[in-house]
């Protein structure tokens, strides 16, 4: 019941079950797989899909024949166990040549070889029969707005994206951009920190329907927000093109948690979201298994994170079907009507209509709203009492 299947499109970066356990204070605790291994690993676990940077599957430093090999074998391991590879991305923030950003880089040479980096890295993206590009700008940002102009990142962000969708009609790529946000680490502070800054630099792009958003869970954690309300915005504005899925304290390092392993109630409010409104695109496990994992648990790990978006998925659809739930739902909803003028916008008349009103502001506070009811009944779903 709970085993993942091709239509639950779960994926994984070459980078999550392939991280090292190295963290800034202690060295690796596992060895490195190869790209081959990683794939053979996530069909093992049941997996659809592998995403990667370019750098994940193809060092920075090699040459074209090494480049020509590792990705043939590569598309052996894909044709071998039938993952697909909907996601790519660039690596713009683990070269020490991207110190001070890559598109926001104060220095024009850093910006053109970040431009031409990802170029190259949607071209094997596109060989690869990636339909998503993601950008994740970890190093566009500052520790001191000394060194930087916000405004200059901003234009240089735009002019970056502008080009970039140019690069990928003009191939015929057909690429979404999905806009990863993070407000911070490794910088201090990161340009666009929220989901709601991404979607505000879109309207201003020259290409904005190419463009979407990647929200991910512990990015908007880190910074105290409501996920699942930053995803619905994402979502009413048709731009809810990836998602990245984990799971993360609020006001801790960048966690990278198994997903749904910490705050489990915000992980089914997230679930159910995406269920009810029907996300067809990728999930994706940007997630790292603890330091102290071996490889076995590494496979729990990752088996861990899909196991628990399928039991959340069956609490949610526990929650649409229970009975004193939707009675309880039924009641906060109820509407008599008496201002269904309003629901067609703005009107004279129905702003005539509507300033003539005396609104008895005691019979408005009369009406019971039940949440304690409610929010009890949701949290014995989670608790599998109901
Ligand atoms: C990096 C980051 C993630 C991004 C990846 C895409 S890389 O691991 O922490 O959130 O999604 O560049
Ligand atoms: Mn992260
Ligand atoms: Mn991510």
């Amino acid at each position: 019941m709970y085993t993942p299947k091709p239509e639950d499109k779960f994926t994984f970066g070459l980078w999550t079950v392939g991280n090292t356990g190295r963290d800034p204070f202690g060295l690796p605790t596992r060895g490195t797989l190869s790209p081959v291994e990683i794939v053979h690993l996530l069909a093992e676990v049941g997996a659809y899909g592998v995403n990667f940077h370019d750098n994940d599957l193809v060092p920075i430093d090699a040459t074209p024949a090494e480049q020509d090999q590792i990705v043939r074998d590569f598309k052996q391991a894909l044709a071998d166990t039938g993952l697909v590879v909907p996601m790519a991305t660039t690596n713009l923030f683990g070269d020490p040549a991207f110190k001070d950003g890559a598109f926001t880089s104060n220095d024009p040479k850093v910006r053109a070889y970040a431009l031409q980096k990802t170029m190259r890295s949607m071209d094997l993206g596109a060989e690869l029969g990636a339909k998503v590009y993601v950008f994740w700008g970890g190093r566009e940002g500052t520790e001191s707005d000394a060194t930087k102009s916000p405004l200059d990142g901003i234009k240089r962000m735009r002019e970056a994206l502008n080009f970039l969708c140019n690069y990928s009609k003009d191939k015929g790529y057909d690429y979404k951009f999905a806009l990863e946000p993070k407000p911070n680490e490794p910088r201090s502070d990161i340009y666009f920190a929220t989901v709601g800054a991404m979607l505000g630099l879109i309207a201003t792009l020259d290409y904005p329907e190419m463009v979407g958003v990647n929200p991910e869970v512990a990015h908007e954690h880190m910074a105290g927000l409501n996920f699942t309300h930053a995803v619905a915005q994402a979502w009413d504005a048709g731009k809810l093109f990836h998602i990245d899925l984990n799971d993360q304290l609020f006001g801790r390092y960048d966690q990278d948690f198994r997903f749904g392993s910490v705050m489990l109630k915000q992980a089914f409010f997230l679930v159910k979201f995406l269920e009810d409104v029907g996300y067809s695109g990728s999930k994706h496990f940007d997630a790292h298994a603890f330091r102290s994992a071996d490889l076995q648990d590494v496979k729990a790990f990752a088996r861990g994170c899909m196991r628990t978006y399928l039991i959340l998925k069956e609490k949610a659809a526990r929650f649409n079907a229970d009975a004193e739930i939707q009675g309880l739902l039924k009641l906060i909803n109820e509407d008599d009507g008496s201002y269904g003028y309003l629901a067609g916008g703005y009107s004279s008349d129905s702003a005539a209509k509507l300033g003539a009103v005396e609104f008895d502001r005691a019979a408005l506070n009369a009406k019971r709203l039940p949440y304690e009811e409610l929010d009890q009944l949701t949290v014995e779903v989670l608790l599998g009492v109901r």
